[in-house]
């Protein structure tokens, strides 16, 4: 059982409770534990396996051991299965409505009977809660952004969920071995999108295509353990359904089509439109079997992608840009970008270590991300204001910034930049003194808090952030959080003017629920010329692998390696970021040369 699993068992399970006005302490004893079990890099299924393990994680006592003993087992917990005989399960629904809070959600289904997000939904429509104690037309207003919201993620999965379950179902059809020549993944996911509707696959049979051949495979794809429903099976297709609620699409087609059938079966679906019409001008007709004319009927291709693009008068079109956002037009006229790709990166600029919320020490960062084949990474520990992550205070950074020098000399082989996530307060100050600031070799700035100031207050807060003259990367700049919160509102286009100005590069954070900034936003920091950084934000050695989450998204905002500064070596890297106080760029890369040496 994943961590995912079990932690959301336990959230809802708190979320109940409170419902039902259980004590304080009882419900947030779930919520921590569900907290940090989402959190941590090991499996709690292994820890599991010897108490002694589990109770030493903090907030994890013999009780609360005992319960996760029990979802282990039985895969579910029998309080939350009591709490749901005495409240509808769609009340979780309505609990998971953003900014609504189990107090409000307890009071409309006590006062209204409103159990379902239709129900409260409904309740907001009509104008029935503004007069009612503690709501008001504000909540009116934000129940209803809520509810669009909650539409609009159900169902979907966050890329790397889909992305862990594509590999298990693939490498499972693999195991037919020799009947089998390839099985592709398309759909969003080829696509590179952040979040998934269903999988979709393309299996190619080994020697000659027929019935028989394609059976066997669906004969062996019906066997795959954990299918929960099988939703169709036809003649070459086949749908099922997973036990974490994800539908599999494979097909089985030709290996003379695997071309058109791996275009069809990409998408997305508008730029497959554009295509056809295309095809269909040019005197072709194009399916997912082949691109033919349109008089005879005769093939002219369908092997690969590459020679269809081809006879349709376009060069390669790369998945991540197949949305119909002017690819086409970029094609024709030979503008495509040359995409960046994961090997273009030479630094991560962000992560964690012990000192502050993550799990590994300096040492084990650097050398980690020295055998991913890094230059240079930044130790980005948060700062004081954040204290749910321990942040890190003027005297420990100092001492911090001691540590991370001590440690580029033992570690060796990787060039370790003295940083911090400088918490952005409220009023847009940022939270370590400027003379700190200053001893730091990189300042990355980021908000935690009051994520839900009004637009004009929002704007001028990470404005002057911007104007701190030791600022240098803006961090996840819009603070969403994929299928779980909205980005803060606040006026995008001044504040990457002013990044421009100021020479102040914003990130790509690759953490793949954050994914900030996302696609369409890093085309737009582009198009305003601003720079660009690519970071993992990891907790822990193991997620510094993100990294190709965010180089994805940056794909599919159109970036090359030129837009990201962290492609660059080293000492040029340090020139391109916004320059210190009192400082020429040539004299800070070359004095921060000599005090590596020195
Ligand atoms: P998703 O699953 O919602 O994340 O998004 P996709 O893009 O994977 O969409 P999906 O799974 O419905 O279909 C996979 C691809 O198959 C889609 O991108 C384009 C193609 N496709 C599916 N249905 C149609 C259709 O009715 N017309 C056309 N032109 N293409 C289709
Ligand atoms: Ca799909
Ligand atoms: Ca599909
Ligand atoms: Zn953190």
């Amino acid at each position: 059982m994943e961590n995912r699993e079990i932690a959301r068992i336990l959230h809802e399970t708190a979320e109940l409770l409170e419902i039902d006005g259980a004590i304080i302490g009882r419900y947030r004893s779930y919520e921590k534990a569900a907290e940090l079990i989402y959190s941590i890099p090991e499996r709690i299924e292994e820890l599991a396996k010897d108490r002694k393990k589990l109770t030493e994680l903090p907030g994890i006592g013999d009780n609360m051991a005992e319960h996760i003993d029990e979802i282990l087992k039985t895969g579910d917990y029998g309080l939350r299965k009591k709490l749901l005989k005495k409240y509808p399960a769609t009340l979780l629904d309505v609990l998971s409505l953003q900014g609504l809070g189990p107090k409000k959600a307890a009071f409309l289904w006590k006062n209204f009977k409103a159990g379902t997000v239709e129900d409260v939904a409904k309740l907001a429509r009509e104008q029935k809660l503004r007069d009612v104690p503690g709501f008001g037309e504000k909540t009116e207003e934000n129940i209803l952004r809520a509810v669009e919201f909650f539409k609009k993620s159900t169902g979907r999965f966050r890329i790397n969920a889909a992305e862990a379950t594509a590999e298990q179902v693939a490498a499972y059809i693999q195991t037919l071995g020799k009947q089998i020549a390839s099985v592709t993944p398309a759909g969003s996911l080829r696509r590179g999108k952040e979040t998934i509707g269903d999988l979709d696959f393309i299996v190619i049979p080994a020697g000659k295509y027929s019935q028989k051949s394609v059976d066997a495979i669906f004969e062996h794809i019906l066997k795959y353990p954990p299918i929960e429903e099988v939703l169709a099976h036809g003649e070459n297709k086949i749908s099922f359904l997973l036990p974490n609620g994800m539908q599999v699409d494979v097909r089985v087609i030709p290996p003379e089509s695997y071309g058109a059938a791996l275009l069809y079966f990409t998408g997305s679906k508008e730029h497959n439109v554009a295509l056809r019409g295309r095809a269909n001008a040019m005197g072709y007709t194009l399916n997912e079997y082949a691109l033919t004319t349109l008089k005879s009927g005769k093939t002219v291709a369908g092997k690969t992608e590459a020679e269809i693009y081809a006879k349709l008068d376009l060069p390669y079109i790369e998945p991540e840009l197949r949305e119909m956002t002017g690819e086409i037009e970029a094609a024709e006229a030979g503008k495509l970008p040359k995409l960046i790709t994961l090997d273009d990166i030479r630094g991560d600029l962000q992560m964690h270590t012990t000192a502050s919320d993550g799990k590994n020490s300096i040492e084990e960062m650097a050398e980690a991300a020295r055998d991913l084949g890094y230059e240079y990474i930044a130790l980005t520990d948060h700062s004081k204001a954040v204290t749910v992550a321990n942040g890190l205070d003027e005297k420990r950074t100092l001492a911090q910034i001691k540590k991370i020098r001590a440690a580029e000399k033992s570690v060796g082989g990787i060039r370790l930049l003295a940083s911090s996530e400088v918490d952005i307060l409220k009023n847009g100050a940022l939270d370590l003194s400027d003379e700190v600031l200053a001893q730091l070799d990189l300042v990355v700035v980021s908000i935690h808090s009051y994520m839900n100031l009004e637009r004009a207050a929002m704007t001028e807060r990470i404005l002057a952030a911007l104007e701190n003259p030791y600022t240098q990367i803006l961090a996840h700049p819009t603070g969403r959080l994929v299928l779980r919160r909205d980005p803060y509102d606040y006026d995008m286009e001044r504040v990457f003017d002013a990044c421009r100005e100021r020479g102040v590069a914003v990130e790509c954070n690759a953490y793949p629920d954050r994914l900030d900034l996302r696609d369409a936003h890093l085309r737009l920091a582009k198009q305003r010329g601003v720079k660009v950084v690519i970071s993992t934000d990891a907790h822990s050695t193991s997620q510094l692998q993100v990294m190709k989450y965010g180089v994805q998204t940056a794909r599919r905002g159109w970036l090359e390696a030129r837009d990201v500064i962290n492609t660059l070596p080293y000492e040029k890297f340090l020139a391109a970021l916004r320059a210190k106080p009192g400082s020429t760029k040539k004299d800070r890369s070359a004095s921060r040369a000599r005090s590596q040496s020195g």
